[in-house]
C-alpha cells in the first residue's frame, strides 16, 4: 500500500484546555512519527510526499471566510497578544446569533466548537499539509492505487466547512472525497472508525446523497463531541437516508464492535459506492488516554480485513489514536488486515 506524508506537520504543537489547565494537546507530533517508524518496520516501502492541496479543493470544502481566517489568524493574534495560543473562550451558543464578528476573539469563537483545539503559529502550515496528504493519497488512487494510506496529523474529521475543534482544523477525509469525485468517482462513502464522531464530515456532506457517510463512535450522550452523533441523524434533503450513526456505549469491546462494523459495511454495500475513504481513528484502542473502548492491537487486523470485503478503492486517512506507543502498531495492523497486493 502507498503510504503518502509531510513533514510540515511537526511544527504544529497546540494547546488544549483539559481538567481546567492549558496543556500540551494529546496530539502532537510524537503521533505521526509514531506511526511513520511502525510502518517502516513493517515493510511499508513506497512511501510519497504530500503535494500541495489546490485551493479549489479546499474551497469545496470549506467556506472563504474560514480559510481566510486559518490563514490569517497567527499573525493577527500575535500583533495583539503575547499569550502561547490564540483559543475561543465564547461561542454562538443557545439562544445567540451566528452573525460573524470583526474582532478576532469573537472571530476565534465563531470559528471554533470546542477548546481542546488551539491555532498556533505553524497550525495553518500543519493543517494544510495533512489536507494536501490527503488530496495525494486520493490522487494516487484516481491514478490506480488499490489503496493508499495518508498519514494525517493533525487530524480532520471534527473540522466543519467553518469551524475548528477537536484538534481538527481542515476536514482531510472531506478532501479526500472532493479528489476521488473529480477523479471521476460518482459515488464516495466514508467509513468513519474513530471513537469520536465525525462531526464535521457529517455536516459537510449532511445534505448530499453522493456522499453517503457511516459512523461508529462512543455514544454522545458520554462523549465528546457530545451535540453530535446520535442514531436519528439520518441526513436531510437530497440526503435523507444517506447518513447513518453507530454509537455504542463507553466499554464496548471488540466482538460488539466488529459485529457492528458488518452493519456498517452492509449498509455500505447498498449504496453502490465508487471509491471509500475510511477515517482511521484507533482510539478505539483499549490504552487510549482520553477513550473507553476496549480494542486490542490485535483486533485492528481484523478490523482491516472487514474493511477489505467491501472490495473498493480506499483512502485510509489518519484520524486520532493517543495511546502513543501503540500508535503505530494499531495503525499500521489496520492497513496490513486490509492488505494490498501492490504493497
Ligand atoms: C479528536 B479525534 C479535553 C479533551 C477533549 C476531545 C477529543 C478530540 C478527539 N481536554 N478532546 O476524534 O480523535
Ligand atoms: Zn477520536
Amino acid at each position: 500500500m502507498l503510504v503518502v506524508r509531510s513533514d510540515d506537520h511537526r511544527a504544529h504543537h497546540s494547546l488544549e484546555l483539559d481538567g481546567g489547565r492549558l496543556i500540551p494537546s494529546w496530539e502532537g507530533p510524537d503521533r505521526a512519527e509514531r506511526v511513520e517508524s511502525a510502518l517502516a518496520e513493517r515493510g511499508y516501502r513506497r512511501t510519497r510526499h504530500a503535494l500541495p492541496v489546490s485551493a479549489e479543493v479546499l474551497a469545496s470544502v470549506h467556506s472563504p471566510a474560514y480559510l481566510e481566517f486559518l490563514v490569517t489568524c497567527w499573525t493577527r493574534w500575535a500583533e495583539t497578544h503575547d499569550g502561547p495560543a490564540a483559543m475561543g473562550f465564547a461561542w454562538p451558543a443557545r439562544g445567540f446569533r451566528s452573525r460573524r464578528p470583526e474582532d478576532l476573539e469573537g472571530q476565534l469563537g465563531f470559528h471554533s466548537f470546542a477548546a481542546d483545539c488551539s491555532i498556533t503559529e505553524h497550525t495553518w502550515l500543519a493543517a494544510r499539509a495533512s489536507a494536501s496528504v490527503a488530496a495525494t493519497a486520493a490522487r494516487a488512487v484516481v491514478d490506480g492505487e488499490a489503496s493508499a494510506f495518508a498519514l494525517c496529523r493533525p487530524p480532520g474529521h471534527h473540522a466543519t466547512a467553518d469551524q475548528f475543534g477537536g484538534y481538527c482544523y481542515l476536514n482531510n477525509a472531506a478532501v479526500a472525497v472532493e479528489v476521488l469525485r473529480r477523479g471521476g468517482a460518482d459515488r464516495v462513502g466514508v467509513l468513519d472508525i474513530d471513537y469520536h464522531h465525525g462531526n464535521g464530515t457529517q455536516a459537510i456532506f449532511y445534505h448530499r446523497a453522493d456522499v453517503p457517510v457511516i459512523s461508529i463512535h462512543a455514544d454522545p450522550v458520554q462523549a465528546f463531541p457530545w451535540f453530535s452523533g446520535h442514531d436519528d441523524e439520518l441526513g436531510a434533503g437530497a440526503g435523507e437516508g444517506w447518513n447513518r450513526n453507530f454509537p455504542l456505549p463507553d466499554g464496548t469491546g471488540a466482538d460488539r464492535w466488529l459485529d457492528v462494523l458488518e452493519l456498517a459495511l452492509v449498509a455500505l454495500e447498498g449504496a453502490e459506492l465508487d471509491a471509500l475513504v475510511v477515517s482511521t481513528g484507533v482510539d478505539t484502542y483499549e490504552g487510549d488516554p482520553i477513550s473507553h473502548f476496549r480494542l486490542q492491537s490485535d483486533d485492528f487486523f481484523r478490523v482491516g480485513a472487514a474493511i477489505a470485503t467491501a472490495q473498493l478503492p480506499t483512502v485510509f486517512v489518519l484520524e486520532g489514536g493517543y495511546a502513543t506507543e501503540q500508535l503505530g502498531t494499531n495503525v499500521v495492523n489496520i492497513l496490513d488486515g486490509f492488505g494490498d497486493p501492490q504493497s
